[in-house]
């Protein structure tokens, strides 16, 4: 056998005992263990560790410092995974933001489950970009319509006039929505939220229920109002390099784990606006909850145009999967009829 075969077999073996040899990765997320960060995480965990001898070292929220904090530490490979809610990502990945853009996705959660499992967008277009910027991206999930909680009702824009409402930080869209919307945004990360709305630096934000919930939002506003311009979402993704350098096995595995939680978290996506507002009206019984009619939404709508076209002339990919995305969610609707 010549040296440089002989080599070559060796070199093959070794990577193939690399990959095969039990390694920890660590993962993570934006929320915390029970959140829908957190369980899909855990069911990755529970994946990866029940069909390898590999381990998964879980972070929540907190932990790891702030979503900015995280984001670093995953490109620079000091993190294996990283889930993040797609609102704090427009800034790095402007791409993102398309999921902040008003009044694009839909309410209904069965059009949302076709869409993430069959978007041209999330599983064609998306992996590209995230990849020129040093990850590897394995899953958008929904986490929930988006619900604004506020201290004074508000039916338009004109009543939202002056009001400080927090949004997620390094959203450039998140901001000229709020704006479009007539008030004034506030950029917060989650850990200044409780803060700001306790010492009225803010006057409303907006969340899915299941976290206003959990987190106790509804305690500290007085009305919470269903405008139906967005949807909650978050992505995971691996840092590019780890995920290249894993043998033909392993990437395997982290496609199968990330497959299968992204199942378990579709499964659990549909309840989770049943749960998160079943628990507020049970257990905050005088909360004024409102929805806003179609005529009310209808001026909402409007002033979102502007921010559609915003996001669209920032650049052409942008314009691009702003395009494709409304393919995407005439496909769902039709689909799912
Ligand atoms: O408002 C936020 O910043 C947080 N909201 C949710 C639903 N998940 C994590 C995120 O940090």
């Amino acid at each position: 056998m010549k040296l440089t075969k002989f080599k070559g077999l060796v070199l093959a073996g070794m990577l193939a005992a690399t990959s095969m040899s039990a390694a920890t990765w660590k993962y993570a997320f934006g929320e915390g263990v029970s959140d829908p960060q957190g369980i899909y995480a855990t069911a990755f965990k529970d994946f990866v560790e029940e069909n390898s001898r590999h381990k998964i070292e879980l972070y929540k929220v907190g932990s790891l410092g702030e979503e900015a904090d995280m984001m670093e530490q995953a490109k620079a490979g000091l993190l294996h995974f990283i889930g993040q809610s797609t609102g704090y990502m427009g800034g790095t990945i402007p791409q993102m933001d398309v999921f902040t853009v008003p009044y694009v996705l839909p309410t209904d959660t069965k059009q949302l489950d076709y869409f993430f499992k069959n978007s041209k967008v999330v599983n064609e277009m998306l992996p590209k970009i995230f990849n020129k910027h040093g990850l590897e991206l394995l899953a958008i999930f929904p986490e929930g319509e988006m619900a604004v909680t506020t201290m004074e009702e508000f039916r338009s824009p004109a009543d939202l006039k002056g009001k400080k409402m927090r949004v997620m930080p390094g959203s450039p869209i998140l901001v000229e929505t709020y704006e479009a919307f007539g008030a004034s945004p506030q950029p917060m990360t989650w850990g200044d939220l409780v803060g700001a709305l306790k010492t009225g630096m803010v006057d409303g934000q907006e969340n899915p229920t299941v976290w206003i919930e959990a987190y106790g939002l509804d305690e500290l506003t007085k009305v919470l109002t269903y405008t139906g311009h967005g949807h909650f979402n978050a992505s995971v993704s691996a840092n590019k390099n780890f995920f290249d350098g894993l043998g033909k096995r392993d990437k395997r595995l982290v496609q199968e784990a990330a497959k299968h939680a992204q199942k378990v978290i579709l499964e659990e996506a549909q309840k989770l606006d049943a749960i998160g507002i079943g628990r507020i009206v049970k257990t905050n019984p005088n909360y004024k909850i409102n929805m806003l009619t179609e005529e009310e939404r209808a001026v909402f709508k409007k002033a979102a145009q502007k921010v559609q076209d915003s996001f669209a002339s920032k650049s052409a990919s942008n314009k691009k999967i702003m395009d494709q995305i409304k393919r995407d969610l005439a496909q769902a609707e039709k689909n799912t009829k």
